[in-house]
């Protein structure tokens, strides 16, 4: 089966030029001017701009919190990525059993539903002797990053000497270690205060979780990261500080990577204070606009290395159902805390968002390039993560992820193009300028338009090698 796109202009990492791109069965074969091909079915790509499918991270499809579960899975998640541009996710295996082998093949078992290719990192909050020489038998699963927390002590939190041995560790085996940096004392403290003195609403997540704790834990992970000449990744920044952080050890050539994500773009804890704040509850939480603008001139400036989204959705109200694929869907949501912030589960829809988002207010806004946004949405993420140039390239022999992006489509965006299994979207009613029209899965066509072509199961795992350090 061949597919030709013809006079698309295409954009890469590095550059933007006009070509066509052949696609013969799950590959792309050729790129070049002119190019002919006898029974290739030909897509007229004019006007319109030619992206290698989006890579996120980042998500957490059917996690399990709070006596709830987040409200997109392997499946729901992985259609609303697509309609997205984005057609790698990855997501994070909870270490829920005795071994990292078990918890791996109980989130395969919740990922065969899968509608785009995805992989694992493994939650990385248990250490001991026997855990420690399990490790390499992750990166033979193809699973060659962790992720490790400076907070949510006595669950996710390892200690200083345990993140420090596994660093030792992953370097020896050529594997990343991913942080969540907050401060777990600090939070610790400020959590049961808050509580006493009667604050319940959701602003209290934000202010019993402080940016210095976010900054404090930056730092350390990047001295932790040059002491045992081990790569680092932090996910999710939040804090201009932090941004600061990165920059600080980048230029002392210590290997640490940052992350950030939308909301930390557009959002701010006056958001919280909103009548609807739950809506934008996430750990970490948003900031200030200080620190939005702070985390743009890091994207500008080169300072970061990927956006992903940490996408983790619930529903705003979860006693009233939606209709999803005709039928009605329910999931008990953000009204679990609507007294408690502490019972507000944690997180966001944002994977469908990412591309069409950063776009408009990104890239036609001016403050990144067309080339940045590829890198920080795919490109980079499948280097760091070991999947270039699988993933995340327009190149011969690549896989034929494509989206053919309509950079005039102009949309009142909102729960209706976002395509999450939730009832809400962030961005309800943002004017967005460029969508994708067309996006290839390893050169089947998974969304025309409107319309899904894609299916449950056709998403495959991919086993990752070891990444770069960029
Ligand atoms: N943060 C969230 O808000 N939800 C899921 C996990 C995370 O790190
Ligand atoms: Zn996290
Ligand atoms: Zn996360």
């Amino acid at each position: 089966m061949k597919t030709l796109i013809k006079n698309g202009k295409l954009i890469t990492a590095s550059e933007t030029f006009q070509a066509d791109i052949l696609i013969e069965d799950e590959k792309i074969s050729r790129i070049g001017l002119g190019l002919k091909a006898d029974s290739a079915q030909v897509v007229d790509a004019s006007g319109k701009l030619i992206l290698p499918g989006g890579v996120d991270p980042h998500t957490h499809f059917d996690l399990p919190m709070f006596d709830t579960v987040s409200s997109d899975d392997h499946y729901t998640g992985h259609k609303a990525a697509a309609f997205g541009g984005t057609t790698t996710a990855m997501d994070f295996a909870s270490f829920d059993f005795d071994t990292m082998k078990e918890s791996v093949d109980a989130w395969m078992k919740k990922a065969e539903k899968a509608a785009i290719d995805y992989s694992f990192h493994m939650n990385f909050n248990k250490f001991n002797d026997k855990i420690a020489k399990e490790i390499p038998s992750l990166r033979d699963m193809g699973i060659t990053t962790l992720k490790v927390f400076t907070a949510y002590n006595g669950r996710l939190r390892l200690d200083d000497s345990s993140i420090f041995k596994t660093l030792q560790i992953t370097k020896d085996n050529g594997m990343l270690v991913m942080v969540h940096c907050e401060n777990g004392d600090v939070i610790d403290v400020l959590v049961p205060q808050a509580l006493a003195a009667g604050h319940m609403s959701p602003e209290w997540h934000a202010l019993t979780r402080p940016a210095w704790g976010a900054v404090d834990a930056t730092l350390k992970m990047a001295s932790m990261s040059a002491q045992a000449d081990a790569p680092v990744y932090i996910v999710h920044m939040n804090v201009g500080g932090e941004v600061d952080m990165l920059r600080y050890a980048r230029e002392r050539g210590v290997k640490v990577m940052g992350e950030t994500c939308p909301q930390y773009l557009f959002f701010t804890i006056d958001d919280l204070r909103r009548p609807d704040g739950a809506k934008w509850i996430c750990s970490p939480p948003m900031r200030t606009e200080k620190d939005n603008a702070r985390i743009w001139e890091g994207l500008h400036d080169g300072t970061f290395q990927t956006i992903g989204t940490d996408h983790c959705p619930f529903f705003f109200d979860g006693t009233k159902p939606i209709i999803y694929e005709g039928k009605p869907v329910k999931i008990p949501g953000k009204e679990l805390g609507k007294d408690d912030f502490t019972k507000i589960p944690n997180g966001l829809p944002a994977v469908g968002d990412r591309l069409p988002i950063l776009w408009t207010y990104g890239v036609r806004a001016g403050k990144i390039t067309a080339n940045q946004f590829v890198a920080y949405t795919s490109t980079n993420p499948a280097k760091i993560m070991g999947l270039y140039p699988r993933k995340g390239a327009l190149l011969p022999g690549s896989d034929a992820d494509i989206v053919i992006w309509d950079p005039e489509k102009r949309v009142k965006y909102g729960v209706t193009y976002s395509h999450h299994r939730t009832d809400y979207n962030l961005f309800e009613g943002w004017n967005v300028i460029g969508m994708p029209e067309k996006v290839f899965l390893r050169g089947k066509l998974i969304v025309d338009g409107d319309e899904w072509l894609g299916k449950s199961g056709q998403g495959q795992f991919l086993k990752r090698n070891e990444g770069e350090v960029l």
